[in-house]
């Protein structure tokens, strides 16, 4: 079982736009601003409208950097996350009842905030390099308590590929 989700990061060098997560799942990590592809959508469509309910600006022009696979131990579902950049926008970032964004220079990213894997692959997105991932976690997706990586493939991809 597949569920289609979208993550986008504002890159403005040498800063990048993340999000405080105020509920749901992955509450009181900092991460890029997405969610669940909905049935008709495109993803490319669903991460612009994840931007605008989430931090309430308008992407005009975003790119795919990335695709990762997730997967919890005792767990079916896996989660495909389409990894999105982009520097083209209107309107200021502002909190939602989801998200409250906040600006960080490239050398302070908030790591040990962060899921465990975003230090992964984060220095690919920055410099601009495409790639693809897996990553298995021990413990259940819906569990309060720190999740562990137990499994990483990570590989930079052909441009053309993705
Ligand atoms: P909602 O379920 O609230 O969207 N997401 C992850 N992001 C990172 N960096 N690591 C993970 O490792 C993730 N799992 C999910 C996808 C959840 C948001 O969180 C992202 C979505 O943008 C497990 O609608």
């Amino acid at each position: 079982m597949k569920k289609l989700m979208t993550l986008c990061i504002i890159h403005r060098h040498p800063n990048v736009l993340l999000g405080m997560k105020k509920r749901g799942f992955g509450a009181g990590r900092w991460n890029g601003f997405g969610g669940k592809v909905e049935g008709g959508e495109t993803i490319e469509n669903a991460a612009k409208r994840e931007m605008r309910e989430e931090a309430g600006i308008e992407i005009k022009n975003l790119d795919e950097i990335g695709i990762i696979e997730f997967a919890f131990k005792n767990n079916p579902e896996i989660l495909e996350v389409h990894i999105f950049k982009s520097d083209d926008f209107s309107g200021e970032p502002v909190e939602s009842e989801e998200m409250k964004p906040q600006w960080f220079h490239v050398d302070e990213i908030p790591f040990e905030e962060m899921w465990p894997d975003d230090i992964h692959w984060m220095p690919l997105f920055l410099s601009n390099k495409k790639f693809r991932g897996r990553f298995l976690f021990d413990k259940p997706s819906d569990s309060n308590s720190v999740s562990r990586i137990i499994e990483k493939e990570l590989s930079e991809i052909d441009d053309a590929i993705l």
